[in-house]
């Protein structure tokens, strides 16, 4: 959060839109990463992994990429249109827990954002659930970086603040505290996601 490690459940944080709040529950997908390779050569990979904030430092391993200089990143928060399709990821506990209701288009939640915010004095939840296609969002990181043989390893920090600001300041009292049924409200998280995540 803004470069500090994450604490649960405290009414610390500050948005753009000045609403405090806190964060229980942080659950997403990434998926279909993308690296070029600064003579232009792509590769891709078909992973997907699930992170749960909660699990400290989360490690992903991509095999296969070759040695070389690297000037990109690319990646989905969330699934591309081929995984979220109900029931096509692993029966796993947590794909299940990120099932996107079949009544409301079926497939996964991107993301679970949720905790409390103050609201007129009063600590009230909010839940920032992305789903739909339409919703994905695509990362893109300018980065040089080097792949000099046996691993390298890339830190990916998400600022978590980061969803409620740029291009759009989300605003808990205005523009809602449940963004699940609420296709204004995703479009806005989705367009503020895409620079969530740095490398550091
Ligand atoms: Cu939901």
């Amino acid at each position: 959060m803004d470069g500090s490690k994450l604490e649960f459940n405290s009414i610390k944080y500050v948005n753009a839109a000045v609403n405090n709040y806190s964060v229980s529950k942080l659950h997403f997908y990434i998926s279909a990463f993308e690296f070029e390779n600064t003579d232009g050569s792509k590769f891709t990979f078909d992973s997907i992994f699930y992170v749960d904030a909660a699990i400290q430092t989360p490690s992903f391993a991509l095999e296969g990429l070759p040695v070389g200089n690297y000037k990109s990143l690319r990646f989905l928060i969330g699934l591309d249109s081929l995984h979220n399709i109900s029931h096509a990821l692993p029966n796993t506990i947590d794909n299940e827990n990120m099932s996107w209701p079949d009544m409301m288009g079926g497939g996964y939640h991107f993301m679970k954002l949720e905790g409390n915010f103050m609201d007129g004095g009063n600590p009230t939840g909010y839940a920032m659930h992305l789903g739909k296609n339409v919703h994905v969002v695509q990362v893109n990181i300018q980065k040089d970086f080097k792949v000099s043989g046996g691993t390298a390893a890339l830190n990916l920090e998400m600022n978590i603040n980061e969803w409620f600001s740029n291009p759009h300041n989300y605003d808990f009292n205005i523009d809602g505290n449940y963004s699940m049924s609420d296709s204004v409200a995703m479009s806005k998280l989705a367009l503020n996601g895409k620079d969530v995540f740095n490398i550091q």
